[in-house]
C-alpha cells in the first residue's frame, strides 16, 4: 500500500474520537433533562418530567460522549435496567432542596451500586440546584448517600445549579480524566 496512505490509516487509528457511554439516573425532578440540555447548550426553559429516554452527543477532552438520560419517576424506575449495559461512568443525580426524599434516593443508588451490570463503573454524583436557599452542600448529600463507603470504584460529587450551567462540565471533566487514566 502507498506509504503516505498507510502513515493517514495509522494516525487515524491512533486517534480516533473514542466513544464513552454516560448514563443519567436519579429520582424524578432532579435536574438530569436539564443537565442534559444543558451539556448540548439548548434550551431548558421547556423541560418537561421524561416518560422514556433522551440521548444526546457531546464533544468532552477528546471523547465523543454518550448521554442517556432516562425518566425517574417511580413507575418507570424499573425500566433504568435496561439501560446498564457497556456503561462507562453512572452519573447519579439529587436534587440538593429536596430533603425529604433524600432516603428515598439514596436507597435507589444504594440498589443500583448492587447491580452486576454497573460493577466497578465510577460514579460521578451531581449536587443540583445549590441556588435554593434550603439546599444542603455537597458534602451533605456525600455523607447522606454513604459515598464515604464506597470501596469497588471511583467516585465524586459535584455541587451543580443546572439551571445556570454551573459545575456540570467539571463533573464531566472528572468522569473523562478518569476514564483516561485507565
Ligand atoms: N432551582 C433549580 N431548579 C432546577 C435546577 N435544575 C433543574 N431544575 C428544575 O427542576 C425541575 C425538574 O428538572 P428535570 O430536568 O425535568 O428533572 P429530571 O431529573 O429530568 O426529571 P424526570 O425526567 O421526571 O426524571 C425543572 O423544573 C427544572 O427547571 C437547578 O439547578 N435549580
Ligand atoms: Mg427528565
Amino acid at each position: 500500500m502507498h506509504e503516505g496512505l498507510l502513515a493517514i490509516l495509522r494516525k487515524l487509528r491512533s486517534n480516533p474520537d473514542k466513544e464513552l457511554r454516560l448514563l443519567l439516573l436519579g429520582l424524578d425532578n432532579a435536574g438530569k433533562t436539564t443537565i442534559l440540555k444543558s451539556l448540548a447548550s439548548e434550551d431548558i426553559t421547556q423541560v418537561t418530567p421524561t416518560q422514556g429516554f433522551n440521548i444526546k452527543s457531546v464533544q468532552s477532552e477528546g471523547f465523543k460522549l454518550n448521554v442517556w438520560d432516562i425518566g425517574g419517576a417511580r413507575k418507570i424506575r424499573p425500566y433504568w435496567r435496561n439501560y446498564f449495559e457497556n456503561t462507562d461512568v453512572l452519573i447519579y443525580v439529587v436534587d440538593s432542596a429536596d430533603i425529604k426524599r433524600l432516603e428515598e434516593t439514596g436507597q435507589e443508588l444504594s440498589e443500583l451500586l448492587l447491580e452486576e451490570k454497573l460493577r466497578g463503573v465510577p460514579l460521578l454524583v451531581y449536587a443540583n440546584k445549590q441556588d435554593l436557599g434550603h439546599a444542603v452542600t455537597a458534602a451533605e448529600i456525600a455523607e447522606g448517600l454513604g459515598l464515604h463507603n464506597i470501596k469497588d470504584r471511583d467516585w465524586q460529587i459535584q455541587s451543580c445549579i443546572a439551571i445556570e450551567g454551573k459545575g456540570v462540565k467539571e463533573g464531566l471533566e472528572w468522569a473523562c480524566k478518569n476514564i483516561k487514566r485507565k
